[in-house]
């Protein structure tokens, strides 16, 4: 565990020129985590610019109704010179600056003091001056939470609340993964005192199915394939569902709980194509590594839930292999 909240003060007070950033296709704890620090930083006088990859998805633009967000391939230039002159980089919801995508090049050559506030495994420390990192927390917007309470809870303001709440509230699934701790409870209970509104933040994230969600949904659902005796299922969702429905990668999120919501399954497969490769979402119960599996192939993420990117292939030969690699946390031979 790396806890150093009092450089990562020290960070916020000494300098004035901050970017804040986050992983490519962000999710609810991305944005979450860099719009609250961003609001914290503005309360203390500092300049700030969030710079993204990947454009905010569409469920998530109500947390950024001020459109502070900006995405780097929009202007490249203007914002390339902007990292190079900035006096901190702080990189949320992740621990790796090839997760910036894009923008990668551009914040290891800047000089900026380079700051990680981040809750997944595999971090190199080397590669940033403070790293404030433990992947026992549930969320990165947990960590801020905590931060802030360090600092001066006067800080968390009912937009922070918000922020906060809603990466707290996505990173558990809504209160179910295995993180979804008593502290996490007792956290989430203090940020709805602070103005967080739960049920608009549900609704708002989560009863909101598109059209073209919906259709993809359903081919999705007629994809599974079981394995193992029935303990392992499979699905894909191809280019051409994508097309003919209309809907983006972002709208399989979510759509692993269905394969995981099966009676027997311990662990289940998505694969979700894209023009230049296959998005792999791996999902497991009880103590089957799946980071592990995930890993073997360039990929990670935490026990339970992990992620691998395949060059193009077809879908069949990807989850044979995946099942060959996999067959060794179950007793049933490949069949
Ligand atoms: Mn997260």
């Amino acid at each position: 565990m790396i806890k150093s909240f009092n450089e990562l003060k020290k960070a916020v007070l000494e300098n004035s020129n901050f970017i804040l950033t986050t992983h490519v296709i962000p999710d609810g704890d991305a944005i979450g985590s860099v719009m609250a620090f961003d609001n914290y930083l503005k309360q203390n006088g500092k300049n700030v610019t969030i710079i993204n990859h990947s454009p905010t998805p569409k469920v998530l633009q109500f947390l950024d109704d001020k459109n502070l967000i900006v995405v780097f391939p929009d202007e490249p230039e203007r914002l390339a010179i902007q990292i190079e002159n900035a006096e901190v980089i702080i990189l949320c919801d992740a621990n790796e600056y090839s997760r910036t995508r894009s923008m990668e090049d551009y914040i290891r050559k800047s000089s900026a003091v380079k700051i990680c506030i981040d809750h997944h495994t595999g971090l190199i420390e080397s590669e940033f001056d403070i790293a404030v990192c433990n992947i026992q927390y549930a969320a990165t917007c947990q960590f801020i939470y905590d931060y802030l309470k360090f600092d001066n809870e006067n800080f968390i303001n009912h937009q922070i609340a918000t922020y906060l709440y809603a990466g707290i509230m996505t990173d558990t699934g809504s209160f179910r993964f295995p993180r979804t701790t008593s502290e996490v409870m007792r956290i989430c209970a203090d940020l709805i005192d602070k103005g967080a509104d739960p049920v608009l933040l549900h609704e708002n994230i989560y009863d909101r199915m598109s059209k073209p969600k919906l259709n993809l949904l359903q081919r999705f659902l007629k994809s599974f394939e079981f394995h193992f005796n029935d303990e392992v299922v499979t699905s894909h969702v191809s280019e051409r569902d994508f097309k003919e429905t209309g809907a983006e990668l972002n709208d399989v999120e979510g759509f692993t709980s269905y394969l995981m919501g099966i009676e027997n399954v311990k662990m289940g497969i998505l694969l979700a194509e894209f023009p230049k490769g296959v998005k792999v979402s791996i999902r497991s119960k009880g103590n089957i590594p799946v980071n592990e599996l995930a890993r073997e192939f360039g990929g990670g993420g935490h026990l339970n839930a992990a992620g691998v990117v395949f060059d193009k292939l077809p879908t069949g030969q990807i989850i044979n292999t995946l099942l060959k690699s996999a067959e060794k946390f179950f007793n049933n031979k490949l069949t």
